[in-house]
């Protein structure tokens, strides 16, 4: 089965880094291949292209699945951040209603103070065909914050695996926030 490719190149500073393109047939991979493609090869957080998410790193080491559909939060405080999406019916998928339209939160982190990461990540996905046609919401809420300090995040709408919207946030206040809205059945605004 041939590999994804994976290209050297250069940064700024000269540092190797590994670009490495999500080919369709990555999620065959699973765990082993995303430990093949990231597990040794330093940083790959800037390097381009989808299959360089570190996100999906993280979904995976937590347990996570890749679906037809995922929308991830990652941020990197131990503070309790909660993602929210609600569904074109209304029902709201979050740690509360794991399970709804389809789809399912299957990784919701930071929730035990005993237990935080400092890498968290939240992961709401549904497989191929489950999820209702219609506009999405997808919300972050800070349930806990540990300090004043503004807590940084992204949210990333992916299709099949392959990023396809991305958006980096803050809360330096409280309260909940509306990140984007995407619809379905899905444009790729990145095309248009
Ligand atoms: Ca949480």
């Amino acid at each position: 089965m041939p590999g994804p490719g994976i290209t050297n190149i250069k940064t700024a500073t000269g540092a190797p880094r590994h670009a490495v393109r999500l080919a369709s047939h990555l999620l065959a991979f699973g765990f082993a291949g995303l430990v093949l493609l990231f597990g040794n090869q330093g940083s790959a957080t800037d390097a381009a292209g989808p299959g360089s998410d570190p996100s999906l790193r993280r979904v995976i080491d937590a347990g996570g699945r890749i679906g037809a559909l995922n929308v991830i939060l990652t941020w990197n405080t131990g503070d309790d951040l909660d993602l929210h999406v609600i569904c074109p019916s209304g029902e709201k998928i979050y740690y509360i209603k794991r399970n709804n339209c389809g789809g399912v939160l299957d990784v919701d982190m930071n929730a035990n103070r005993g237990t935080t990461s400092t890498s968290p990540v939240e992961n709401v996905t549904w497989p191929i065909g489950a999820a209702p046609a219609g506009t999405y919401k997808v919300e972050v809420d800070p349930y806990r914050r540990d300090s004043s300090q503004p807590i940084e995040f992204k949210v990333e709408l992916l299709i099949d695996g392959q990023q396809k919207e991305a958006y980096s946030r803050h809360f330096d206040a409280p309260g909940k926030m509306s990140v984007f809205e995407f619809t379905l059945p899905y444009t790729d605004r990145r095309q248009q």
